[in-house]
């Protein structure tokens, strides 16, 4: 049915660009996206008209032919009862597994993905290339690569939505969300803010603009030079002290960062976690929450101290600290 659908469609290519039937399909998960979409429209417009059509027979069929005529009591057959119970169940069956296996696929990005950092605010988008290129309601990306973009908002509730890619999600004040995707076609696409987030919102809009990848490297070297968001992270790790406590050299008061991302680790009751971005965003600004054995909890506060921006460039350069021996380094 789903091919069927499909192949009415591409049979009409002028007739479904003038409608602009949909948005251009430029992801590596569009068309699945489309195919989902294009069976629950099928399946919603088949039963539609067979029940529309079911009702208006019987309106007519049995209708009151004479002003006397009364109805007759029925009983419904066990056949009928289990025939309309039965396939409406697997056809649910059916569409949650295709579309729960959608959305576990659309939620991990893959280890390979480049790295894109994305605030929110009213009303418009900063980007930031861990390379260290800003932009403004722009957004450059190589094509056939997947790229990871972790958002935050810096005030209200926004959505950060590129309806070529298919992928939309929310952009949450306090805590990062994350999106992937992988541009199969180079070109130029539009950006939304699929969340109402004040007077302006309906100009929080941007363009993504897909790269070959020479272009895309050719971008990147050809802006101002920038440092990277780890080399400004590690600024402002100075800046703020933070290396009072955590550098190798203060033995033992605080914990060395070195390699901790993306590794479990055991909290003080027993709990094990892995840090992220989350978690580190929360040992800075509300550093109590985090108990190590083995640490007093002597870490300041810095709520209020540190921006989005700066926030998500002392992750970059936790992060970068990937061994003991980058952190002795310095
Ligand atoms: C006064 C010393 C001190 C300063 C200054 C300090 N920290 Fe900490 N930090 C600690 C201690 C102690 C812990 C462990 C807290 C606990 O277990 O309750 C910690 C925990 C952390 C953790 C969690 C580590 C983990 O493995 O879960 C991170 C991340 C962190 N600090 C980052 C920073 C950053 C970034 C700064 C600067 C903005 C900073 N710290 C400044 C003492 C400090
Ligand atoms: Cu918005």
């Amino acid at each position: 049915m789903m091919g069927f659908l499909q192949s009415g469609l591409d049979s009409l290519p002028g007739v479904a660009a003038m409608m602009q039937f949909k948005p251009p399909a430029a992801s590596s998960i569009a068309d699945s996206v489309d195919q989902l979409y294009l069976m629950l429209t099928g399946i919603t417009i088949f039963f539609s008209v067979l029940i529309f059509s079911i009702i208006f027979y019987f309106m007519l069929k049995y209708r009151r032919k004479s002003p006397g005529e009364s109805g007759t009591e029925t009983h419904t057959p066990m056949m009928l009862e289990l025939t309309w119970t039965i396939i409406p169940s697997l056809i649910c069956v059916v569409l949650f597994v295709w579309s729960s296996s959608l959305y576990v696929r659309n939620g991990r990005p893959p280890n390979s993905s480049t790295e894109i950092f994305v605030i929110g605010k009213q009303w418009m988008w900063h980007l930031q290339h861990p390379e260290g290129p800003r932009e403004i309601n722009e957004l450059h990306v190589p094509v056939g690569v997947p790229v990871k973009i972790t958002m935050t908002s810096q005030d209200v509730i926004h959505d950060f939505y590129i309806p070529a890619f298919r992928v939309k999600k929310d952009v949450l004040p306090g805590r990062y969300s994350q999106i992937w995707f992988q541009p199969t076609e180079t070109g130029t696409f539009h950006l939304f803010c699929a969340q109402y987030c004040g007077t302006n919102h309906s100009q929080m809009i941007g363009w993504v603009y897909v790269m070959s990848p020479t272009d895309y490297a050719t971008w990147l070297a050809g802006g101002e030079k920038t440092e990277s968001m780890a080399q400004q992270g590690e600024r402002l790790f100075s800046q703020f002290g933070c290396g009072n406590c955590h550098s190798p050299e203060a033995a033992g008061h605080a914990p060395s960062l070195a390699g901790i991302y993306g590794k479990p680790e055991k909290t003080q009751n027993g709990e094990t976690r892995v840090v992220d971005e989350d978690l580190i965003r929360q040992a800075i600004l509300v550093p109590n929450s985090v108990h190590l054995p083995n640490y007093q909890p002597i870490m300041p506060t810095y709520q209020g101290q540190i921006d989005e921006e700066q926030m998500l460039q002392l992750i970059a350069y936790v992060k970068s600290l990937g061994s003991e021996e980058r952190m002795n380094g310095k």
